[in-house]
């Protein structure tokens, strides 16, 4: 029988090799890895749980909220405020940083997350996810403030999400690749599946909603113009199409076999850079998507790149297999 690694494990281990997880930050992964157990038999149980439903009230994105996605962000407070290995906290639940109570010590992380991602998908059982993000707090003895979370992704230590899928997986990297566990609902352990994630630097499937196209820009229409025109056109080959409407469904889809996940700035709401949320989004899943050998930028610049204005801002996300991005990246060049 193959040797079976636990998370545990793998992150004592690996710090042994390069030194990339200290000690409050393999503690940090691991009560986020707890926190995401707890949310993984939440949306199990659905029905069952009276979990499903909205929960007549609004995020600060002016979102309905679903009542797990208010059980999800409570869990992954509570999970992690006692510990000392955060300052403090940032979520897409939240208007506001959730900064650690001073009846407990503050550590030198700051975490950010989608406790509960692609909440339309809830209520029709289809696969959903919480996404995270860590970053370090800056030096000094001051209290931690929101401006501290306004860091570019590349500064980012550790980012990942979690599926609730068929199965659950945690999906991870610490800058030395990405690593994928799968939830033992038997032992309650997360155990090492997949390490050194490749995606294919090519691919023949594009994900984007295409009810929106007639809102793109001309590079995006261009991009998925000629993937329709399939291998009688310039591309030469057919592309197939997916759209889950969960990124995180998506994005584990594209790191699993390739792909181009899209959702770019629309005419729809001309003064929002995109749908998708940069700190708690596109900067972790564009950290994985890199660190697997693919690419992600927001069509004009690296999305690790961007320097961020605000907590919640938006952003435009083009990421996958890398010569896709490039491709699409270089029709907005040509503008
Ligand atoms: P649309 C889920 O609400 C989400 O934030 C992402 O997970 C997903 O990729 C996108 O929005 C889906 O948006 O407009 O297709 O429903």
């Amino acid at each position: 029988m193959a040797k079976r690694i636990s998370l545990t494990r793998y992150l004592v281990e690996q710090q042994r090799v390069d030194g990339l997880i200290p000690g409050q930050l393999r503690l940090l992964l691991e009560v986020v890895a707890r926190a995401c157990k707890s949310i993984s038999h939440a949306v199990n149980k659905g029905a069952l749980g009276g979990v499903l439903g909205s929960a007549d009230s609004e995020n600060v994105q002016g979102e309905i909220q679903k009542k797990l996605d208010i059980i999800a962000n409570e869990v992954l407070i509570e999970a992690n405020e006692w510990g000392g290995h955060l300052a403090a906290m940032a979520s897409e639940e939240m208007d506001g940083i959730y900064v650690v109570p001073n009846r407990y010590p503050q550590g030198e992380y700051l975490l950010l997350f989608d406790p509960l991602d692609g909440s339309s998908n809830i209520d029709v059982n289809v696969s959903i996810g919480t996404i995270f993000s860590v970053l370090k707090k800056p030096e000094g003895d001051r209290g931690v403030e929101a401006g501290d979370f306004l860091q570019a992704g590349h500064q980012q230590v550790a980012a990942g999400y979690c599926v609730y899928g068929p199965q659950t997986t945690l999906v991870l990297t610490v800058g030395d690749g990405v690593a994928m566990f799968t939830l033992d609902r038997e032992q309650g352990s997360f155990i090492l599946t997949q390490e050194n994630v490749r995606i294919p630097e090519d691919t023949k499937e594009f994900a984007i909603n295409m009810s929106n196209m007639r809102h793109w820009d001309a590079p995006i229409k261009r991009y998925v113009d000629e993937c329709l025109q399939g291998v009688e056109g310039p591309r030469g080959k057919n592309f197939n199409m997916r759209w889950v409407a969960s990124m995180v469904a998506d994005v584990h889809r594209i790191l699993t076999r390739g792909g181009i996940f899209m959702y770019p700035w629309d005419k729809r709401e001309p003064n929002k850079p995109g749908k998708l949320r940069l700190m708690y989004e596109a900067n972790p899943m564009g950290w994985l998507v890199e660190q697997a050998g693919g690419a992600a930028t927001n069509g004009k610049q690296r999305i690790l790149d961007i320097q961020p204005g605000q907590l919640h801002e938006r952003v435009s996300v083009i990421l996958g297999s890398k010569n896709e991005v490039e491709r699409v990246t270089s029709y907005h060049s040509e503008l």
